[in-house]
């Protein structure tokens, strides 16, 4: 099989502020992911997405980036993430970066040079417009309706030196680029061969559909909708045709390197269709794009299975999904799908994590998902993030996402040393639920999700097999068929065909298997237990995997 390694990986998302502390500081580091990365090789995964640890003043947690070849100095320094090259490659894992180039920080070089006059070479690399009328004098109303997601006020900013404003559309400290500036795009492709030719293995592109803005800057029309598109409709200000000829010339970059390098896209919307449109024809453009829609599904098995069929229904025919329920910009699903029902609870995290390990397309897993992290309260005084802050008390805020990983019930949950104050709090769970304690559980849902990735390791045909719904949350049931073969008569189901099962009711419900089969995991079954042909009664929430 010739597959490029991106479609059969299994990703893990680092937070890096939040997976370990190496230097007592309490916030996260390079060498402190080092010294995690064998605990990755034990739970099975062989591709991680490291956010952005580059030089930033941090106003929006280091996507506002100052210095986009260095690390910043609380991560670690350049040598460290060399080492994070080598040392992941040599466990035979791949690493991507987060490409974060629809703004800058306000304090990287170029803006602070474009900023200070009309005259200034790079003034153009940034988005500018009058603020105030050549002739009178007078104030002029803001250019348009464009709105920043995380201060809720025009997305306009004031810069006196040249008498103009800029366009921020996340804070004020994170200035646009003007994408249709020649030199710009060069400067940026550089960055894009930089970390390339040191060897890292690909891109998560951060906000991909935002790039380009509306040459006219026409105002938004209203919306209904405050999360995410905060009452507009982005006819403007994102998903410009123009992007996709940036994608196809950062797909040419990637391509001439060897190794199958991958570009991975945040396609920020809901909408499926707009993100498997990033793919281009499958092969000119973005290699795998986000399905934002996964990130905000509510425990509903219909919505599941519909969600799903949406995805494979509008991927381009060479295009590849990929699937992943939180981030961290989204509430972690171990809070969206919580029960109240402890033992449900567990429940559904397996069944999300079987859907997740056992569907069509590349995996992503958020850190600490696979301890069931939930989400942690941050009291106003704590909060980090700029949209927690502008939003509160209206439950906005990303600070609850993206806690200190859990890994024992000792001091600090193991995050950091002794007597070190983590920059954001513990999930006060952590005594009871973290990596060493679950470690040590075979029925704990740390068990599950390694048990599982060694399972789609292992079986082929859940990577790169077909997919074929059976129950599409009918009776909330979602089934699903993997298979060699496309579409298989249910009378002849060939060998090597993976059924997967999942109740997402509190109550029985009953299935037909339609041959002999043998599981391969389930909650609420034992492993090689023999299931005879026939009818099936699925427990409570029961997640069950069977081979034919
Ligand atoms: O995210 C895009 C974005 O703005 C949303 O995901 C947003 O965080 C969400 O609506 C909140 O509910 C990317 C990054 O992933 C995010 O962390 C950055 O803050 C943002 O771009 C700006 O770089
Ligand atoms: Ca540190």
């Amino acid at each position: 099989m010739n597959e490029p390694w991106w479609k059969t990986a299994i990703f893990y998302q680092i937070y890096p502020r939040s997976f370990k502390d190496s230097n007592t500081d309490g916030i996260g580091d390079l060498p402190g992911i080092i010294s995690k990365l064998d605990y990755l090789v034990e739970l099975g995964i062989n591709a991680l997405w490291v956010s952005p640890f580059f030089k930033s003043p941090m106003d929006d947690s280091g996507y506002d980036i100052s210095d986009y070849c260095d690390a910043d100095p609380i991560f670690g320094c350049f040598a460290d993430i060399k080492r994070l090259i080598d040392e992941v490659h040599r466990r035979g894992i791949r690493i991507i970066f987060d490409l974060v180039i629809n703004h800058t920080s306000d304090q990287h070089p170029w803006f602070i040079e474009a900023r200070s006059s009309r005259e200034n070479p790079k003034h153009d690399w940034f988005i500018w417009k009058h603020r105030t009328n050549p002739v009178s004098g007078k104030l002029l109303p803001k250019p348009n309706n464009w709105v920043s997601l995380f201060q809720f006020k025009s997305a306009w900013w004031n810069n006196e030196a040249t008498d103009e404003w800029y366009l921020g559309s996340f804070t004020s400290h994170q200035p646009e680029v003007n994408w249709r500036n020649p030199q710009l795009k060069e400067a940026m492709y550089k960055i894009v061969r930089f970390w390339l030719d040191e060897g890292v293995d690909g891109y998560r592109m951060d906000v991909v559909n935002w790039y380009i803005k509306d040459a006219q800057f026409r105002s938004n029309p209203f919306s209904f909708n405050i999360n995410p598109d905060i009452f507009q409709k982005h006819i403007y200000d994102r998903n410009q045709e123009e992007t996709h000829q940036i994608c196809r010339e950062i797909r040419a970059i990637a391509d001439q390197y060897p190794g199958d390098r991958v570009l991975v896209g945040e396609i920020f919307t809901q909408d499926a269709t707009k993100a498997a449109a990033y793919q281009g024809n499958g092969t000119d453009e973005l290699h795998l794009s986000f399905n934002m829609e996964m990130l905000y599904l509510k425990w509903n098995a219909a919505s599941f299975a519909k969600a799903l069929e949406k995805w494979y229904s509008v991927l381009p025919v060479e295009g590849w999904p990929n699937l992943t329920f939180s981030n961290h910009d989204q509430n972690r699903h171990g809070s969206r799908f919580s029960s109240a029902n402890k033992g449900h609870q567990l429940a559904r995290m397996q069944i999300t994590a079987m859907l997740l390990l056992t569907a069509r397309g590349t995996p992503f897993i958020y850190y600490g998902e696979e301890i069931g992290m939930t989400n942690t309260f941050i009291p106003r005084k704590e909060m980090r993030d700029p949209s927690g802050i502008t939003f509160w008390p209206l439950p906005f805020g990303r600070d609850g996402q993206r806690t200190p990983m859990q890994w024992t019930s000792g001091e600090s949950a193991g995050f950091t040393s002794r007597g070190a104050m983590p920059w954001l709090p513990l999930n006060k769970k952590y005594p009871h639920e973290n990596v060493e304690m679950q470690q040590k559980d075979p029925l704990s849902l740390w068990i599950w999700y390694q048990k599982l990735i060694f399972i789609r390791k292992k079986y082929h045909v859940l990577q790169t097999g077909y997919f074929q719904h059976l129950a599409r949350g009918k009776n909330s049931v979602v089934s699903y068929r993997r298979s060699e073969i496309l579409n298989p008569d249910s009378s002849r189901i060939p060998a090597g065909t993976i059924d997967c099962y999942l109740n997402f009711a509190k109550k029985p419900h009953t299935i037909s298997l339609p041959s002999d089969g043998t599981v391969i995991l389930g909650n609420r079954r034992k492993e090689k237990e023999i299931l005879v042909r026939g009818r099936i009664v699925l427990a409570p929430h029961e997640a069950l995997l069977v081979s034919f």
